[in-house]
């Protein structure tokens, strides 16, 4: 096995790598910005070196650095996490030819499934849904006006060179297509360099829905099951799941054998997580895209499944076999994981760093929290401000969410602002609970929110108030405005109707 593995990353996802390290007794080694000399994967590492300034193209994006760092340090191997240089084909590349394992896949298979629009291509002809559009950019507007009218609208345009929604436009019409068109490409161009852009049908109100796949260097494929990750907010995933809870026996097994089909494809190698768009109302499901590397919520597969996805990477990367087949994977519980963030949720989720001077993390029964920070360490400006990942699990989804309540209640984090108060509110949420879970729900959440504010209840009961001591007055004044008076009491009627049901 690697003696010794680099940890190109910081965070949370580092800590947790440094953890699997230790749990194969192989020696770790962090690398970290001058904005991280005190951050808790650096304490937590047998050895640790400073690549370079805060802004990370100068250290966690610095390939050359890091790649220099893991020679200097002996490190066999670098496991890149997830963000940064984690899906870089360049960096894969000079590591491997400067001799260095890279703990993932190949730079070919990052490459096919970096382009949307070749993603789709390599789908189609495994004989994968897809959602019927375009398999090559659009040429002209005229022939996206053309396209749009064949597969109908409502359509997605869509960046080629995208992914997370940049440069998305939902048009609903033909006469939104012109300005969707500009400002999709303008988006596009300004975020990717690159102002390719393609047409999907748009499904309504869809479900996001991914599958864990996972190979060895010996084409050995399995899929681990899905995930949900239909909560999103601006296309950040905040609650995930699994099982999802329109899950049947037969749609995981279909959308797995899917999953598979699209990473043999691509003689994909290691860990990795094929999306699908799942109709809500037909259960159809189509390929959108597959990340190449590990993801931020793959604890819930992992307390489902009981397999260690980051022991496995560094076991296959090593060219072991895979230790498990698919036969021999069950799914048992169900999983939920918050992703808690240092943002201030009464303010629109603005970035909230600073020193974290108070910090307790739940635990107890089927509790796990996946953190990267300590009481006393400061959250920068400088990087995403996720600071801990919260999973739990019970035997089925109510009594997750129970232990999830449970948790957050114990949850305390001070100094900084949190996502945990909007966590302890959705876990009380009917839809939520019901497990009403398509792309919408944050909106619908947002608007159920507002119409049982207190603030508004209060208002409401002040309107109410002073229309009855204004009907009051009426009585003694003419008979004229008394039958006005009768108008005056339906409304308050109605608002005291309203107002009850708050
Ligand atoms: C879609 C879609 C509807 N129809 N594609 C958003 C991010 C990107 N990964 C894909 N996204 C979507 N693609 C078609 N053809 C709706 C979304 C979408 C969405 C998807 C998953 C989770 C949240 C979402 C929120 C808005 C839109």
């Amino acid at each position: 096995m690697f003696q010794k593995i680099l940890i190109a990353n910081r965070g949370e996802i580092a800590c947790r790598v440094i953890r699997a390290c230790r749990d194969m007794n192989i020696k770790n080694v962090a690398v970290y910005s001058e904005a991280d000399r005190d951050a808790l994967h650096v304490r937590m590492a047998d050895e640790a070196y400073l690549i370079g300034a805060p802004p990370s193209n100068e250290s966690y994006l610095h390939g050359e650095k890091i790649i220099e760092t893991a020679k200097k340090s002996g490190a066999e191997a670098i496991h890149p996490g997830y963000g940064f240089l984690s899906e870089n084909a360049d960096f894969v590349r000079e590591a491997t030819r400067q001799g260095i394992t890279f703990i993932g896949p190949s730079p070919e298979a990052m490459d096919s499934m970096g382009g949307k629009i070749s993603a789709r291509k390599i789908a189609i002809d495994a004989d994968v849904p897809v959602v019927p559009g375009t398999t090559e950019p659009l040429e002209s507007f005229e022939e996206a006006q053309k396209i749009a009218a064949e597969v109908g609208y409502p359509i997605m345009l869509k960046a080629a060179a995208g992914g997370g929604g940049k440069g998305m436009r939902f048009v609903q019409s033909a006469d939104d297509l012109k300005s969707a068109y500009e400002t999709s490409r303008g988006e596009a161009l300004a975020s990717f360099s690159n102002d390719e852009v393609y047409i999907e049908k748009a499904v309504l109100r869809p479900r996001h829905v991914e599958i864990q796949v996972f190979s060895d260097k010996y084409g050995n494929y399995v899929h681990l099951g899905e995930r949900e990750c239909s909560i999103q907010r601006r296309h950040q995933k905040v609650i995930e799941e699994c099982p999802s809870p329109i899950n049947s026996a037969e749609l995981r097994a279909k959308m797995g054998e899917s999953a598979i089909k699209v990473a043999k494809a691509v003689n994909y190698v290691g860990a990795g997580t094929v999306e699908f768009l799942v109709s809500d109302e037909t259960r159809e499901f189509y390929f959108l895209e597959m990340n190449t590397r590990l993801q931020v919520e793959h604890p819930v597969t992992e307390l489902v499944t009981g397999i260690d996805l980051v022991r496995e990477q560094i076991l296959v990367a090593f060219g072991e076999k895979l230790s498990f087949t698919q036969g021999e994977i069950e799914w048992k519980n169900h999983a939920i994981e918050c992703r808690v963030y240092a943002e201030d949720p009464d303010n629109n989720f603005l970035p909230s760093p600073g020193k974290i001077t108070r910090l307790r993390i739940p635990q107890g029964n089927g509790v796990r929290d996946d953190g990267g920070v300590y009481e006393g360490a400061e959250v920068s400006i400088y990087y995403d401000p996720m600071i801990s990942k919260l999973a739990v699990f019970g035997r089925t989804r109510a009594e997750a969410i129970d232990r999830m309540r449970r948790a957050l209640q114990e949850y305390e984090v001070g100094g900084i602002k949190t996502t945990l108060p909007f966590f302890r509110e959705i876990v009380e949420d009917e839809e939520f609970i019901a497990g009403n879970l398509d792309t919408g729900f944050i909106t619908r959440f947002n608007e159920r929110k507002k119409a049982k504010d207190p603030d508004e209840t209060a208002r409401d009961l002040a309107l109410i108030a002073s229309a009855l001591a204004f009907s009051d007055r009426q009585k003694t004044v003419s008979s004229e405005a008394q039958t006005q008076t009768a108008s005056h009491w339906a409304t308050i009627g109605r608002m005291a109707l309203h107002a009850n049901r708050l």
